[in-house]
């Protein structure tokens, strides 16, 4: 059985692979290389929704897709689906991370709540359109620390870890992250619908 990852975000091919791999290992992943959409959803699940139905229709073949983000408490909810642009149109992963730094440059640690969400559509061609959802609370540091994961994860601080030793996703290992993201809460979710592919 194939199902289709329409994403073009190489980090998120990678993590879908090894969370996959965990959940049905005799699953192949296929990559998305058809045209693009233009996602104008206003949520997460409109604009999984719109890159699942457009790689389902392109390939044939099952498709997932993600649509995800960082929601800042103090920010009502933003970036959140303008996460990948939040500093313009270059999708620059550095310049948005300063951007949304300087923007709570006057917030103190207890209000710099966030979480991170990831919102996936399951799309069968000729057949049913699944969206589930995985939320990761936690705290946007002051300086981003560590090069590992992506995007936002080098000032993200999910809660629950020892207050004496916590550290940003950045310098998580990609194991610690896929084990606990909110890709992998999704997944959970997700995971009997893939089971019945
Ligand atoms: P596709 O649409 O091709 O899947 P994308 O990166 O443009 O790739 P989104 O529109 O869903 O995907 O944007 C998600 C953005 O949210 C992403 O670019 C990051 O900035 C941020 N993000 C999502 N998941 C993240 C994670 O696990 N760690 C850090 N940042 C994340």
């Amino acid at each position: 059985r194939r199902v289709v990852l329409a994403t073009h975000n190489p980090h998120k091919v990678e993590e879908f692979a090894g969370i996959v791999a965990r959940v049905r290992p005799d699953l192949e992943v296929v990559g998305y290389d058809g045209p693009e959409p233009v996602e104008d959803g206003v949520t997460f699940a409109a604009n999984a929704l719109i890159k699942a139905r457009a790689a389902a229709a392109h390939t044939g073949l099952p498709a997932l897709a993600d649509d995800s983000g960082v929601s800042v408490d103090v920010l009502g909810g933003s970036p959140g689906v303008f996460s990948a642009y939040w500093a313009g149109h270059a999708k620059d992963a550095g310049a948005n991370l300063r951007l949304l730094l300087d923007q709570l440059s006057d917030v103190a640690d207890p209000h710099r709540t966030a979480q991170f969400v990831s919102t996936i559509a399951l799309v069968v061609p000729n057949g049913p359109e699944h969206v589930v959802e995985g939320v990761w609370p936690g705290r946007l540091a002051s300086e981003a620390s560590g090069d590992g994961g992506f995007g936002y994860d080098p000032i993200f601080v999910p809660d629950g870890q020892d207050p004496a030793a916590e550290r940003t996703v950045g310098e998580w290992s990609a194991a610690e992250k896929n084990a606990a993201s909110h890709r992998a809460r999704a997944f959970e979710a997700l995971a009997p619908l893939l089971a019945a592919l």
